[in-house]
């Protein structure tokens, strides 16, 4: 580790693995500028996680929220540590965020959304990004399942096939950016009438959708003179806001997309 890396755990940013990490991967700040790796976090007092800096910084942003204490380690997806049997113990599926609960007997757990779940079930008392209501908590649910079946899904092909795919399908990419077009729109008939989605204030079903939302410039690029602000202003709207909070900051300022 160099400069950069003493600089920010000196301002707290990240912290390096104890000696008896479970995971051999070196806590590295240079994946922070480099997209194609994956970050992961692993807990030092309190809680770990495995995250990538797209596709799982949303469960950062909650344990920020949270002010929970966690570790950071880096997987190298080109070399495939995500399907290396270091990993795939902690989650069979083999795909990043996994949680790692050291308050709580090394708890393991996968699946973004049920990480929220599980982490102000167990660490939000006082309802900061969650509710208290029965009815809400199923709205919250709700949305969660949206996001992991609606909008993770369609927006990761819409990056997939304009992207990464080897052969240029052009049907398979109109296919997946109507589909974001059309969860956007979903996203737009709620919020132009509500601020938040679950009982008036920001919760993790808000939080859950921040990461894809922050790409769908990318994921969108080339369909019909997409405008994010223009066409849905009341999600970017909301994604602003969601930006703007403290947690959402912390995180951005470490890990550079
Ligand atoms: N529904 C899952 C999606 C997880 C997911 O797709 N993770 C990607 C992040 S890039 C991954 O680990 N991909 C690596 C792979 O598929 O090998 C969640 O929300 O946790």
């Amino acid at each position: 580790m160099g400069p950069a890396a003493d600089f920010l755990e000196k301002l707290g940013w990240i912290s390096r693995p104890p000696s008896d990490s479970r995971f051999s991967h070196p806590c590295n700040v240079r994946c922070q500028t480099i997209t194609a790796k994956l970050l992961s976090l692993r807990a030092d007092q309190c809680l770990g996680i495995n995250c990538d800096v797209e596709v799982t910084r949303k469960v950062a942003v909650v344990l920020e929220e949270l002010g929970l204490t966690y570790e950071t380690i880096y997987l190298d997806f080109k070399s495939g540590e995500q399907k290396a049997s270091d990993f795939t113990k902690y989650n069979p599926n083999g795909r990043i965020p996994v949680l790692i609960d050291h308050k709580n007997n090394d708890f393991v757990l996968w699946e973004s959304d049920a990480i929220l779940l599980y982490l102000v079930g167990k660490y939000d008392p006082e309802h900061k990004v969650s509710v208290t209501a029965d009815e809400q908590k199923y709205q919250i649910i709700q949305w969660l399942f949206f996001q992991a079946s609606g909008q993770g899904p369609y927006f990761g092909q819409a990056f997939w096939f304009r992207f990464q795919h080897s052969e240029k399908i052009p049907s398979a990419i109109e296919r997946y950016q109507k589909e974001t077009i059309r969860v956007l729109g979903v996203l737009e008939s709620v919020l132009s009438k509500d601020e938040w989605l679950v009982g008036g204030k920001c919760t993790i079903a808000d939080l859950s959708f921040i990461q894809w939302n922050d790409i769908v410039d990318r994921a969108l690029e080339g369909y019909e003179n997409f405008n994010f602000e223009k066409d849905f202003p009341a999600v970017f709207a909301w994604h602003a806001k969601m930006k703007a909070r403290d947690a959402f900051k912390t995180i951005a300022a470490v890990w550079v997309v």
